[in-house]
């Protein structure tokens, strides 16, 4: 099996080809990554050259894309731009990354009848009430609220549209927040984490009521490489693992685990358009192709992730200053 794996070197990506890579010895694992500021060759060290390749170049380029998809069997597509925030400054990239990018893809795929499997998320049904019991399923109306969650639904479209015309054999997955290593820190836990081994207070977006259901990245790996294998083409599967927190319960535990007094925080000012709050049920999932989530218990998830941003300042450290120079402009 020959597989393509996109933004290979970003935070999900490069976890999916390690535990790949792992998982799957007798694969070819082919990287296409532009390296953004998100993606980072560092993620992709250790690999034998024989199983595994990278090729740096955007997923736009209708020619590059092309002759990738000659080579491979299947492709799972992970690049995107991901951030909310920098998706309010400035849409542009998300539009052309998450939109065209995905369409470049799909009319490779088309072209070559190649497997794919897109890789969404749960942001595209928009958000729950805190006391609404239900979660979101396969069947939830699309309601996305920011410039990445609009452009990660037009691209889930996409890959419908061209599954049901073209017949394109392609399936989709929607999955919660995901936390782990070699996550960007302009992300909420490793801002925070990053922040405090600097000496630095977290900051809290409004009063911290928003509730996020996060899941370790390795069940997302396990859940993709389920679904590319065992999914029924044109299928849709939510992927989560019952990780709900409110944003301030997770602040608070950061602060424990690092061993600080655990209001030692700072309010700051709201997200514009923040989603209250994402819950996933992944029952489709588990019962029709036996998944099941390992890393379920999110204290050791979260203190195994300490560790790791810990031990790899020199990793993150780089990134620290733009980061929170972009935060300060927003006022985060
Ligand atoms: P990330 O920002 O860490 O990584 C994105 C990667 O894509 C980077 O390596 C970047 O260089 C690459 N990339 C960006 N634009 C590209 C382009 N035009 N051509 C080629 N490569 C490009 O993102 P992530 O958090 O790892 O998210 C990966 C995927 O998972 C995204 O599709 C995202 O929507 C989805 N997702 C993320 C989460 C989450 O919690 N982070 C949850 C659910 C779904
Ligand atoms: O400093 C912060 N303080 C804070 O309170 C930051 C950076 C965030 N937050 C809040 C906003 C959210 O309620 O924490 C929560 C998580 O924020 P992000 O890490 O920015 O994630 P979110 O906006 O929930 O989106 C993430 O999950 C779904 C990923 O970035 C997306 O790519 C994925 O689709």
């Amino acid at each position: 099996m020959k597989i393509l794996v996109t933004g290979g070197a970003g935070f999900i990506g490069s976890n999916f080809v390690h535990y790949l890579y792992g998982e799957r010895p007798d694969w070819h694992i082919t990287v296409l990554d532009a390296l953004t500021y998100a993606g980072n060759l560092k993620n992709l060290e250790g690999f034998d050259e024989s199983r595994y390749r990278f090729v740096h170049g955007n997923i736009c380029d209708a020619e590059l894309v092309d002759s990738l998809f000659a080579e491979v069997d299947a492709v799972v597509h992970f690049a995107a731009e991901s951030h909310n925030d920098n998706s309010l400054h400035d849409p542009r990239p998300f539009l052309d990354t998450n939109v065209v990018g995905t369409y470049t893809l799909l009319e490779a795929a088309r072209k070559y009848d190649r497997r794919f499997h897109h890789v969404s998320t749960d942001e595209v049904y928009g958000d729950l009430e805190l006391d609404d019991p239900n979660k979101f399923t396969e069947n939830t109306a699309y309601n996305p609220s920011s410039p990445y969650s609009s452009t990660k639904a037009a691209s889930d479209m996409l890959v419908r549209a061209w599954t049901r015309s073209f017949g394109v054999k392609a399936t989709i997955s929607n999955c919660s927040n995901n936390y782990g290593p070699y996550q960007h820190i302009e992300k909420f836990i490793p801002r925070q984490v990053s922040g405090v081994l600097l000496g630095r207070k977290p900051r809290l977006y409004g009063a911290g009521a928003n509730v996020r259901d996060w899941i370790h990245t390795e069940d997302h790996s396990s859940a993709v490489l389920t679904i590319l294998e065992k999914g029924k083409i044109g299928e849709t599967y939510m992927v989560g693992a019952n990780g709900e927190k409110n944003n301030k319960e997770v602040v608070e535990l950061i602060l424990e685990l690092m061993g600080k007094p655990t209001n030692d925080y700072e309010h700051v000012t709201d997200r514009a358009g923040h989603d209250i709050r994402y819950a996933i049920d992944a029952s489709k999932l588990k019962r029709e192709l036996g998944w099941e989530p390992k890393y379920t218990d999110f204290r050791s998830g979260l203190q195994a992730t300490i560790d790791w941003y810990t031990a790899n300042q020199a990793w993150w450290q780089p990134q620290k200053d733009a980061t929170e120079a972009k935060y300060k402009a927003a006022g985060h």
